[in-house]
């Protein structure tokens, strides 16, 4: 019987043979691989929960420090995700400098910092009714001078990245007045955008409903788009897959995002129905697939999008379900590098339909597995982390050291 590593090599020798054979660049396209990091978010890392219950997984990091050696075990058995996004108030760091240097010695960095308007957490006014964009000028500053102190803790971490999301909006008609709470919400980010340091990137997310239902004040790309022209230059949009209606062409929005250089972040997740928050790439792989088609150029050019990985996990191990939606990713990628782009652009040139889709088809359908693994045995990762997670009994361990009740702040 070979073992995995044998029948890793066996595969990858033969992939790698076939597509060079296919004109395909397979060095270049391991080492696109193993550079892109896709960072963790401070709260994916404990069960989520629906609003139906919580079941805790056991074992859940307590604080920031274990939230942090998380990720730091899911970088070093995968090597692709080698930063944190923190949202505050759920983490709050206590000694700022401490933390950055506990996580540099873990190989994690600061990517972004969430700010957090859409709860209450003991602070003088309510935003039940709203923060950017509500009717009460102190209750919008509070919402503003929020934005502005998470900026400072970013910075002082060395984040460089802001990344703002509204649950503003109205869930019954008459409720709002829709322009005067945009025009509310533009003023008020134009004031956070003026505490952003110079070499920051400010990213607005939008989403069509949830937690409101009538409207929301920021529900789609473009009127993201309109309030990061508003504040300036390093303000983008960012989105975040399960902010759609279903159906939703994504990968245009992405193109056309990308075409004016306005995208400046991606929450990766899948869904069936809307923010389901599921394993990346579980649900609709050939979407996933197709939005990595439209960004392979950028990817490749390094340009400067944050990657994360926006997800909640009921069912399954936080950890385990991170690094399954890190290799989904990878696979998406890879597939789009297949993508022979000069063969597509003359098929769309000539309106031939039929060659144009075969060219995607036939990068899809190719089993890019044994390149995504090769990446990751060359970074230092493991052949098969999920193995190796469970081969070390990890959540095992994390139980007896933590306990079974331990529960981590967020969703
Ligand atoms: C909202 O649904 C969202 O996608 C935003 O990115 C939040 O910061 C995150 O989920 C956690 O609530
Ligand atoms: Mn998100």
């Amino acid at each position: 019987m070979p073992t995995i590593s044998q029948i890793h090599q066996k595969t990858f020798n033969f992939q790698r043979e076939i597509l060079t054979d296919k004109g395909i660049e397979v060095e270049r396209l391991i080492n696109v691989l193993m550079d892109f990091q896709v960072a963790i978010p401070s709260w994916a890392l404990g069960a989520g929960a629906t609003r139906f219950g919580r079941f805790s997984i056991g074992g859940e990091p307590r604080n920031i420090e274990e939230k942090i050696e998380d990720i730091a075990l899911i970088n070093q058995l995968t090597r692709c995700a080698n930063s944190v996004s923190l949202h505050i108030p759920w983490d709050i760091p206590e000694d700022t400098e401490a933390i950055r240097q506990f996580a540099l010695e873990k190989g994690i960095a600061f990517d972004s910092v969430n700010s957090n308007t859409f709860q209450d957490y003991g602070q003088k006014h309510s935003y039940k009714f709203g923060s950017l964009s509500h009717t009460k000028s102190a209750v919008r500053q509070q919402a503003i001078d929020h934005n502005k102190q998470v900026i400072d803790i970013g910075a002082a971490l060395g984040a460089k990245v802001l990344t703002l999301w509204l649950a503003d909006g109205s869930s019954f008609a008459g409720q709002h007045n829709f322009a005067k709470a945009l025009e509310n919400t533009q003023i008020s980010l134009q004031s956070i955008y003026t505490h952003l340091p110079i070499d920051w990137k400010m990213l607005i997310e939008y989403k069509p409903f949830e937690p409101n239902f009538y409207s929301m004040v920021i529900p789609d790309w473009g009127t993201a788009l309109l309030l990061a022209n508003a504040c300036g230059q390093r303000a983008f949009t960012l989105v975040d897959l399960g902010h759609h209606l279903p159906n939703t062409n994504i990968e245009q929005i992405v193109a056309t995002l990308n075409w004016q250089k306005r995208l400046g972040g991606f929450h990766f997740n899948d869904s069936k129905f809307a923010d389901d928050d599921v394993t990346v790439g579980s649900i609709k792989p050939f979407q996933l697939f197709l939005i990595f088609n439209e960004l392979s150029k950028e990817i490749t050019s390094n340009n400067n999008i944050s990657w994360m990985i926006d997800a909640s996990h009921n069912l399954k191990d936080p950890l385990e379900d991170l690094m399954q939606s890190l290799e989904n990713i990878q696979i998406a990628l890879a597939k789009s590098l297949l993508v022979d782009q000069t063969a597509l652009s003359a098929a769309q040139a000539e309106n031939d339909v039929v060659h144009g889709a075969q060219i995607l088809q036939d990068a899809f359908e190719t089993d890019v597995r044994s390149l995504v693994a090769e990446a990751r045995i060359r970074a230092g990762g493991e052949l098969n982390p999920i193995l190796s997670y469970r081969g070390q009994n990890i959540r095992r361990n994390r139980i007896e050291k933590r306990g079974q009740n331990a529960t981590a702040s967020g969703l």
